[in-house]
Parts: structure tokens; C-alpha cells; sequence
């Protein structure tokens, strides 16, 4: 798949591209990462690619001619029969989830929109732009951490990528549920004047005990901390009768 990304720093993709799990998946050619600095298509005679906002108003605007000419470009260069979305990252957007994560994994790439200043002219996203992503609910002084942020989820669900496939099928929403806790090395960890066992199940060698504890935790996790998730898992179909009798508050002892 290709991601060509329109930016004004094309230099911070590099360092991600080399650093980390996901190195493998950029230098292998399974996620091909095209960089285009929107500078190169600026107004002449000073390459200026943002103005003042009609209408008065602090900061600036990115102006809608310079992404032509870079869309353009990046089109040519694509040259697909089936054109490829352009992405836009906003805080307007729709919040990103593993679900378009995965569908991006096995897609063949996008061109990523990387804003800078207050945004961009409307009239250029009201034509151009085919999706509008946000990664959170605040404000970034640009979309290259958005555009980066997609790149490294995509990029470690390639195959290969993860030294275990079954690594990102127990991940965090694998399930649209949250992960159970982790826990490794020593057996019983040293915290103030005690000492914290690991869980008893996880060193049984008990496979079913320990994938239902797991799952329990998750549940337990998932209700606590993102009640909304259980809710959209239960309404999927996702969760069993083990699944519910863990979700069943447990009745009070008698006192
Ligand atoms: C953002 C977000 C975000 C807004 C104006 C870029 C900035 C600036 N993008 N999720 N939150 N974008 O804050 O995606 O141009």
C-alpha cells in the first residue's frame, strides 16, 4: 500500500520510519511512504502556501490553490484507476478507531492532508477532501502527528510486522474491548515493605484458565473504564454467556 502525505515538515516522518516495530513494514515496501512538501506548490514568488482569513480573525489559513497544484501532483504520481481517498486530519474530524485502522491495513493507501496554521480553506475540503480524521478532542499545531499516528497503527498490523500475528489479535480493541494487564518477570516484584505476586493463573500453565482470566479482566477493564464499549460489543454479538456471567455484578456477600 502507499501513503503519500502532503506536509509542510516532511522531515519528522522520517525518524518513525526508521525507529521501532514498524520499521520493518516502510523498509520492506509493504507500506510505501511518499512525502510531498506543500511548499514546492506555493504561490509564487515566495512559494507562500497560507493567508490571512477573510473575515479578520487571528492566524492564518491554508490556501486552496497550492493544494490543487500538490493534489494534482500526488494524483499523477499515483496514477490509480480507482483514486485514492484524501484524508484530512481535524479535530472536526470522525475520532479514529481500530475498525477504519484495519480497514486503511487492507486497503491500498490514502494521500494524508497534513494542516498546519487554523485549518484549511473550507472550499478546498468541501471539493477535495474525502475523509476528516481526528485523533482526539484537542487542538495540534498541525496534521502530522494525526498523518503519523495512522501510519503506525496501520504499519503494525502488516504481516510480519508484529513478531506474533497473535499479537494484534489480543491487542486493545482487537475485540472492541480494552487488553488485560501484562506481566512478566520477577514472580513476586518487591513494592514498599511487601512483595506483589504475579496472578497464580498466569503460572498455572492452565492455557483455558489463563485465556478466560484474561478475557474476565478485560471485561472487568472494559466495564469499568469504557462502559460505551461493552455496550457496542454485547449489541455486535461479541460477548457470550462466560462473557456476561463475568459482567454480572457479583451478588454482595451476606454480612
Ligand atoms: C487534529 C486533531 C488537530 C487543527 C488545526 C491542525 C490541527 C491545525 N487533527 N486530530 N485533534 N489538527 O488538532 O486530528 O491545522
Amino acid at each position: 500500500m502507499r501513503f503519500d502525505v502532503i506536509t509542510l515538515f516532511p522531515e519528522l516522518f522520517g525518524p518513525h520510519q526508521a525507529h521501532g516495530v514498524t520499521r520493518r513494514a516502510f523498509e520492506s515496501g509493504q507500506v510505501e511512504v511518499r512525502l510531498w512538501n506543500l511548499r514546492d506548490f506555493g504561490d509564487p514568488p515566495h512559494a507562500r502556501v497560507d493567508d490571512r482569513p477573510y473575515g479578520g480573525g487571528p492566524g492564518m489559513v491554508l490556501l486552496a490553490e497550492p493544494l490543487e497544484r500538490a493534489l494534482a501532483a500526488v494524483r499523477a504520481a499515483r496514477a490509480e484507476a480507482d483514486p485514492a481517498p484524501l484524508v484530512n486530519f481535524s479535530p472536526a474530524g470522525e475520532p479514529l478507531r481500530q475498525d477504519r485502522v484495519e480497514a486503511f491495513a487492507a486497503g491500498a493507501g490514502a494521500i494524508l492532508l497534513c494542516a498546519r496554521y487554523e485549518g484549511v480553506d473550507q472550499r478546498f475540503i468541501d471539493a477535495r477532501v474525502d475523509l476528516e480524521l481526528s485523533i482526539g478532542d484537542y487542538v495540534l499545531s498541525g496534521g502530522d502527528l494525526p498523518a503519523l499516528v495512522l501510519l503506525d497503527a496501520v504499519a503494525r498490523l502488516q504481516p510480519g510486522v508484529l513478531g506474533d500475528a497473535r499479537s494484534h489479535q489480543q491487542d486493545s480493541f482487537s475485540d472492541g474491548l480494552l487488553d488485560c494487564p501484562h506481566y512478566s518477570r520477577p514472580e513476586r516484584l518487591a513494592v514498599g515493605a511487601g512483595e506483589v505476586p504475579v496472578p497464580d493463573v498466569l503460572l498455572s500453565g492452565h492455557h483455558a484458565a489463563i485465556e478466560r482470566w484474561r478475557r474476565d479482566q478485560a471485561l472487568a477493564t472494559t466495564r469499568a473504564r469504557r462502559p460505551d464499549l461493552v455496550e457496542a460489543a454485547r449489541a455486535a454479538g461479541r460477548l457470550d454467556a462466560a462473557d456476561e456471567a463475568a459482567l454480572a455484578p457479583k451478588p454482595r456477600p451476606k454480612l
